[in-house]
């Protein structure tokens, strides 16, 4: 498997030389559909904490995303669910209703969140609670970090709700204390994602057949903030499709003014797909991942890929001689992983993305200009290593890996640390420690109020797939990655005598709540015990998490 880096490139001499595809004009009168998702970072950013109360009542209904007909969860009759735009210390209380049909469990997991002082309200079904079940009602009550900030999301984690688009945006914005002005960058959430136009219950029942030996279920379709277009007639024959052909250039993606700062806030909310992105006539440099932590970012033309459950803000600035007021914006789906073809998806699609204002002639920069910037390699923008300590208090050493087994009829299962895990009800969090079953692996790390541990978990994937890492309710730092090109590429450091992907990097440790880490190798994250609680970590593949690649840490 090749992993593509980022090469330098000289600046295109005008647009439409690279690898956009500008879209054809229509010269009729176009009715847009706005996906367009515009921040207000001004009316939160100046003003003190507050208590939001929300009232979201979750049902499921017909709709055509990108088309195709598909039954969608929708948050007070809404998909995605409604963005939430909060500041740091802002408490968030949610009175969720379920009214789904046929017995449908819920939960709501705020990703990213340190739910410090309310492991219960952390959403982590078989974890931290039970589903809500359907015809019954649950209020999640939690307040945000004041020192959390950033781009974060809320979605289902029950069963598989989540590649069916029970998902919204959660936007934490940074308090600031100056005066409000008008220099604010404008701020758009782009929740990007794969589609699949069956359920994700059949999408997972075709991965965990033993017939389709182990190979996950492909999209066929991609989404920007729940719209997308997909060609009625790129459907397969075997799976056919209630499909309605929709104008790509009915969407519109993105307003961008040429005379505002721009940053868009970029969530992978997808079950399994990767995606790189970029905008025609623009230049996209990286500024924060994950819960707003400051990147060193270079200017590229695309920037990826974002893995699942992966977040990304990214300063968008024109970087053509001309521009012209329609451009696209593109998202390519990382296709390395599939591991068949699916003739149904189109791994490219672009959306239409208008820009306001004058079209400015710029001379071309000599600024070095970057074909991708690929953001699993990104370095923090500052010096970690004053916030670090030079070694961990614990150090836990974690394998995972898929297998098929005969005696769990050859399914696919993830198993992390040869435990399959299975969410059990009623969930850990209520239960003495005896009481858990054979599916939870859940290491314990004492918690010392007065100085809390850091802990070490070198987390060695024993697959030829990569892994979307996912930890709830902590931070951690990326001190190390490895990828073997030969052999397993594993690191116990009990026993090797120095670590085969080197030192760990202390400076550039890249904080984080969700890592890819590589096939065939380990990532090493650092992170302080300092919140209380079970905190579940899995794999954000949908189909690994669901097939058992998932544990917790208890950090008590
Ligand atoms: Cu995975």
């Amino acid at each position: 498997m090749s992993r593509r880096r980022s090469q330098p490139a000289s600046l295109p001499p005008e647009i439409g030389t690279g690898d956009f595809v500008p879209q054809a004009t229509s010269s009729r009168g176009r009715k847009f559909t706005f996906t367009l998702a515009l921040l207000h970072p001004e009316e939160h950013a100046f003003r003190d904490a507050t208590t939001q109360i929300l009232h979201w009542r979750v049902t499921a209904g017909q709709r055509r995303p990108d088309g195709v007909l598909k039954r969608v969860y929708l948050i007070n009759d809404a998909f995605p669910g409604p963005t939430i735009e909060a500041r740091s210390g802002d408490r968030l209380i949610i009175h969720v209703e379920n009214a789904l049909d046929d017995d449908e469990g819920l939960s709501i997991h705020a990703h990213g969140l340190s739910m410090r002082g309310t492991n219960d309200m952390d959403g982590a079904v078989g974890i931290t609670q039970d589903s809500i079940l359907a015809g019954s009602t649950f209020t999640y009550n939690f307040a945000i970090d004041s020192n959390q900030h950033g781009t974060f999301w809320y979605h289902s984690h029950f069963a598989e709700q989540r590649a069916d688009g029970f998902y919204g945006g959660l936007i934490v914005h940074q308090p600031r204390s100056e005066a409000p002005s008008t220099d604010l960058a404008l701020e758009h959430l782009l929740l990007v994602g794969d589609w699949y136009h069956r359920t994700a219950v059949e999408a997972l029942v075709h991965y965990m057949h033993p017939g389709a030996f182990g190979l996950e279920t492909v999209p066929d379709s991609i989404l920007v903030n729940g719209r997308g277009a997909y060609r009625c007639s790129d459907a397969v024959p075997a799976r056919p499709v209630d499909c309605q052909t929709v104008d790509t250039m009915s969407i519109r993606a993105l307003d961008l003014d040429t005379a505002r700062k721009t940053v868009l806030r970029v969530v992978n909310v997808g079950a399994y797909a990767g995606f790189e992105i970029s905008v025609l006539g623009a230049v996209l440099t990286p500024l924060t991942v994950d819960g707003g932590h400051d990147v060193k970012g270079s200017a590229a033309k695309k920037v990826g890929f974002l893995h699942p459950g992966e977040r990304m803000s990214l300063l968008v600035e024109q970087n053509s001689v001309a521009i012209h007021h329609e451009a696209t914006l593109v998202v390519t789906l990382d296709e390395d992983p599939f591991k068949y073809e699916n003739s149904a998806l189109t791994p490219s699609h672009s959306f239409p993305v208008q820009w306001h204002g004058d079209v400015i002639h710029q001379p071309e920069t000599e600024r070095a200009v970057y074909e991708l910037f690929d953001i699993q390699d990104v370095t923090a923008a500052h010096d970690q290593s004053e916030k670090l300590p030079s070694t961990a208090d614990q150090t836990i050493i974690l394998y995972t890996t898929t297998q098929k087994l005969a005696h769990l009829d050859n399914e696919p299962h993830g198993f992390i640390n040869n435990t399959l895990w299975t969410p059990q009800s009623p969930p850990l969090i209520g239960l003495p420690r005896d009481e858990w079953n054979k599916h939870q692996l859940v290491p314990e790390i004492t918690y010392n109020e007065a100085s809390p541990l850091w802990v070490d978990i070198v987390l060695n994937n024993l697959d030829e797939d990569w892994h979307p890492f996912h930890l709830h309710g902590n931070d951690f730092w990326v001190l190390s990655k490895y990828s073997s090109p030969l052999n397993w590429g594993s690191y116990n450091p009990y026993e090797d005598a120095s670590p085969p992907g080197g030192r760990y990097d202390l400076v550039g440790a890249m904080k984080r709540d969700t890592f890819y880490v590589p096939r065939r190798g380990y990532a090493v994250l650092r992170f302080r015990a300092d919140n209380p609680g079970l905190w579940m970590m899995h794999c954000h593949v949908l189909w690994h998490q669901a097939s058992g690649m998932a544990m917790a840490f208890d950090v008590r």
